[in-house]
């Protein structure tokens, strides 16, 4: 990997010191967690020992404030080993941002020193069965009665839901407002009335478990209300902000882990009494997956160095982050298959978890349709 000048010694050392935990500790248990679906408690305790989980949470509330530049190198070293630990990691961070930007400093208080320390996970829930990249067509609803709102219905596809301790979601509190009447609320484990669905079977990221909630006259206090009523969607589309070139660096992150491998077995394998690293059709193949991966990289560095730099309206770069890097990661894993032939598609090697694993980054916060949809509202303006 070239020398990336623009680090600070704070970002070298927590990329570092990520790249120590996830190539010793994480990396030999993710061919393992992929066949039996293992949640990584012991990954993430690890994680949260070593201060990587505090990453984007201020100092005042036990984080270390490293920013955004320095949570992307620890996430993108975290997907090199395991995308599964990678996804659960990252939606830490998802579902902090909105207590970090909406919450009260009793909210704060409770639950962002917890997260830091890794003693509480967390999740984020924005879609529903039938809301998903048309996020503001949300129903599940929230009724006010007193101090209390009262929930029904269903969210979806929510990353850690069944493990989390607080999880953000967003309801409709005035159906037909759409993104106006969208309000955030904290909800954890053990409320009457909320119920966990079953693990979805999923292609990839199979340690990283994916639910749905179930709202049932599911009363919650008005105080785990996150910012005012019908402030939710603004939350919501922030945070992604923030978040999406998080998932670009866990796509930078499988990306570079394909072609690691595809490099590795190029030198290895013979054919035609050379090695196939010797022709230059595999050598174009790992030329260009080189030089995706790195401008990938790059673009994701910029996307967040923004966010660190407090340069607000970076929709664009942040979109393009996520869907040049995911792209990338899933031709990437996609070619690493091709290279490595038969063997590339048993699960002898890792390529094929990589190329499932790559998958879902082209899928979650945004398909990248979307992502293309809010760079050419910020091309074109909104229509
Ligand atoms: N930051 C702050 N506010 C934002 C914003 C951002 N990045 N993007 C949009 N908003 C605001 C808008 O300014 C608007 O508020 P005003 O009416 O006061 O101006 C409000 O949010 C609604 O925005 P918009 O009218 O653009 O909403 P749409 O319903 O047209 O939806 C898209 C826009 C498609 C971009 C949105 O629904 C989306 O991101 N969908 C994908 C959802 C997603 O990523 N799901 C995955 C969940 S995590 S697995």
């Amino acid at each position: 990997m070239s020398q990336l000048y623009y680090l600070t010694d704070e970002q070298r050392a927590v990329r570092d010191l990520a790249r120590e935990i996830a190539r010793e500790r994480i990396a030999p248990l993710a061919a393992h967690v992929d066949e039996t679906g293992e949640y990584p408690h012991e990954q993430l305790k690890l994680l949260g020992q070593q201060g990587l989980m505090g990453l984007h949470i201020p100092e005042a509330y036990g984080g270390t404030a490293s920013g955004s530049l320095a949570f992307c190198l620890a996430a993108e070293e975290v997907a090199w080993a395991c995308a599964s630990t990678a996804t659960i990691f990252l939606v830490q961070n998802l579902g902090g941002y909105p207590i970090i930007f909406a919450g009260s400093e009793e909210q704060k208080r409770r639950y962002l020193p917890k997260l830091a320390s890794g003693e509480m996970t967390a999740a984020f829930s924005l879609s529903e069965p039938g809301a998903g990249s048309d996020a503001a067509a949300m129903t599940c609803r929230a009724v006010r009665k007193g101090d209390r709102y009262v929930l029904n219905g269903a969210k979806m596809w929510v990353t850690n839901g069944s493990h989390a301790g607080v999880i953000t979601v967003f309801v409709t509190t005035e159906p037909g407002k759409r993104a106006k009447g969208v309000t955030a609320l904290l909800i954890e484990p053990g409320l009457k009335g909320f119920t966990v669905g079953k693990p979805e079977r999923k292609l990839g990221i199979h340690g990283s478990p994916t639910v749905a909630l179930h709202f049932a006259d599911c009363e919650v206090p008005v105080e785990n209300r996150l910012g005012a009523e019908g402030e939710g969607f603004k939350v919501a589309m922030k945070t992604l902000e923030q978040s999406r070139p998080t998932i670009g660096a866990q796509a930078v992150g499988i990306g570079q882990a394909a072609l690691d491998a595809s490099v590795a077995y190029a030198k290895e394998r013979r054919a035609f009494d050379q090695p196939i690293a010797a022709f230059q059709g595999i050598q174009f193949m790992l030329a260009d997956m080189a030089i995706a991966v790195h401008a990938s990289r790059l673009v994701v560095h910029h996307a967040a160095a923004l966010i660190d730099h407090g340069i607000t309206g970076a929709a664009l770069e942040s979109s393009a982050a996520k869907c040049l890097a995911s792209d990338t990661a899933m031709k990437a894993a996609t070619d690493a298959v091709q290279i490595l032939g038969g063997y590339g598609y048993t699960r002898e090697f890792p390529v094929e978890r990589f190329m499932r694993d790559a998958k879902i980054t082209q899928i979650y916060e945004g398909t990248n349709q979307i992502q293309r949809v809010v760079i050419a509202q910020q091309l074109l303006g909104k229509s």
